[in-house]
Parts: C-alpha cells; sequence; structure tokens
C-alpha cells in the first residue's frame, strides 16, 4: 500500500482526533484564564454635559463567585464596599466583602487592577474556577459623587462550556449612598440610602462609558495541539491547489468500517482532506446510503 493511500486513510482520523481532542479542552478544564480590558471612551465628545477635568476610573476591584452571593444589583442597596469603591474608589471594604464570602465558600478569589484616566484602557488577567463561574467587577467614575460602572454575577462558565469571549457596554450606575447630582458635587451622605439606579444627567442613560472584552486565554494544551497539527495543514496547503478526483469508497477499507466517522470531513469540505459525498441509492428496492471520497489526485502516486 502506497505511503499517500496510508495518509489518505489515517489523515482524517487525526483530524477528528485533534478536533476532539480542542473539544475536550474546551469543554472539560476546571479552570479557565481570562483576561479582561477595561476600555474607558467616556469623555467630552461622548458626554458632553458638563465635563469635568481630570476624568479617571479608580482601579478596577472584583471577584469571582458562585451563585449564592450578590455583591450588587440595580434595585438594592449598596453595600459598605460598593459605597467606599464609588464615593472615593478605595477598594479595600469591598476586598474584605469579598474575602468574607471566600471563608463561606461562596466566592474563590478577588482582584485589583489599575485605575485609568479616560479615554484610556487597562487589563487585568484572572483565573477561573468553574465552580465560582461569576464574575463582580467595579470601578468609580472619577470625579463623581457615587457613580460607578461594571458587572455582577456574570457567567463565564455556562451550560458546560467555557465562554469564549463577552463585550460588555458599561453604563454609569447611581450607588444611591450620596445625594449630589453633578460630577463634582460637595459630599451629602443619603440617610437612608436609596437602590442602586442608572445614572441620567450629567450622564446619558443608553450611552456607554466604556466596555469590558472578557476573553479567555489558550490553554497551554492548544499551542501543543496547534504544533501537532501543523504537518497536516502544510500537507493540505500543498495539496489545495490540486484538482480533486473521486475515488470509490471502496478504495478506502476504512471508510468502508465507519462512514459516519467521516461525516466530520464532509461538512468541512473547503479545507478536509477528503471530501465525502452522501447520496442515496436504491439497490433492490432498498434505499440506502452511499460515500464516496474526493482525494487530491497528487497524493495517489499510480494516477496517470
Ligand atoms: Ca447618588
Amino acid at each position: 500500500m502506497s505511503a499517500s493511500r496510508i495518509l489518505s486513510m489515517v489523515l482524517p482520523a487525526l483530524i477528528a482526533l485533534q478536533l476532539g481532542l480542542v473539544h475536550a479542552a474546551s469543554a472539560q478544564t476546571q479552570t479557565a484564564d481570562y483576561q479582561i480590558v477595561f476600555d474607558a471612551s467616556w469623555s467630552a465628545l461622548t458626554h458632553p454635559n458638563e465635563f469635568p477635568n481630570g476624568p479617571h476610573f479608580s482601579p478596577l476591584v472584583g471577584g469571582t463567585h458562585n451563585a449564592n452571593v450578590v455583591f450588587w444589583e440595580p434595585g438594592t442597596l449598596a453595600s459598605p464596599g460598593i459605597e467606599l469603591m464609588s464615593e472615593t474608589g478605595n477598594t479595600s471594604t469591598f476586598r474584605t466583602e469579598i474575602n468574607d464570602e471566600i471563608s463561606t465558600g461562596h466566592a474563590d478569589q478577588n482582584f485589583v487592577g489599575s485605575g485609568i484616566n479616560s479615554p484610556g484602557s487597562t487589563s487585568i488577567t484572572i483565573n477561573v474556577d468553574q465552580s465560582f463561574p461569576e464574575l463582580t467587577l467595579v470601578s468609580m467614575l472619577a470625579p463623581s459623587p457615587d457613580w460607578f460602572v461594571g458587572v455582577h454575577g456574570l457567567p463565564l462558565f455556562d451550560d458546560g462550556w467555557w465562554v469564549p469571549e463577552i463585550v460588555v457596554d458599561l453604563f454609569t450606575y447611581d450607588a444611591g449612598t450620596d445625594l449630589g447630582v453633578t460630577y463634582e458635587s460637595a459630599n451629602a451622605d443619603a440617610n437612608p440610602a436609596l437602590p442602586i439606579s442608572l445614572q441620567g444627567f450629567p450622564l446619558e442613560i443608553g450611552v456607554p462609558v466604556g466596555t469590558f472584552t472578557i476573553t479567555r486565554l489558550p490553554e497551554p494544551g492548544t499551542a501543543i495541539q496547534l504544533l501537532m497539527g501543523a504537518p497536516w495543514l502544510m500537507w493540505l496547503y500543498r495539496r489545495r491547489s490540486h484538482k480533486r478526483e473521486l475515488i470509490k469508497a471502496s478504495d478506502s477499507p476504512f471508510l468502508r468500517l465507519f462512514p459516519r466517522f467521516f461525516e466530520c470531513a464532509a461538512r468541512l469540505p473547503e479545507w478536509a482532506p477528503l471530501g465525502l459525498l452522501v447520496r442515496m441509492v436504491r439497490t433492490g428496492g432498498a434505499e440506502k446510503a452511499a460515500y464516496s471520497a474526493y482525494r487530491p489526485r497528487a497524493s495517489r502516486p499510480d494516477s496517470g
């Protein structure tokens, strides 16, 4: 049996194995690394009303946790940690609140990033565990009385899968703990406090002040798999330009034995080494599927 013949039989199996490995890695790793990029767009152009001097955001602060804890939510009263963060940018009390939930088994870790001038950008990388798949992350918009942006309970592991990427538009919330109505109002403690709500004027409801782009980073194993895949990708590339010819299904005992195995290649005929043609044929009154495979002419040394 020629080398190319063997290759044409083995290659689809390698591809299927490769896809299977990537699939398994995506679905089953207990933890995943995520990069969170905070792009602040808030400026006099996006929000011209009374735009202040020295626009910036306080250090990102947050944690990963399960569904048993909610650190903040519109319509509820701000915790002391959210109050301090939203009024001063100080992250210490909020971190203590997250640490308390780590102690009770509701949260996994807390993290602090950088503050930035706006417009501007910063990022942090976090490690997320399947058992604590939700992300809560906040930052104070400054100067402001008690206005902040962020996410709460955002699932990064959902329905058995790690989320590959999410882009979240960030709108400004009022923590409800200070009654100031302009960016640079003097402190005016709200007593009693009001529920957390979207902040209107001088901001505009519906106009984001930035985005979080949350992207899963590749596992180290993915690079090894891609490296393993490089030889057959080169093989495919070399043969893309050759004409394809029809070979009979009976040319490949492997194909006869495992016809369904090759259906993955059939769905990706542009780059698969074996294109698969499935057609219904009638033999002796019974209808059944007939499988035929295409492969590059150049891979058959015995072709004239
Ligand atoms: Ca307020």
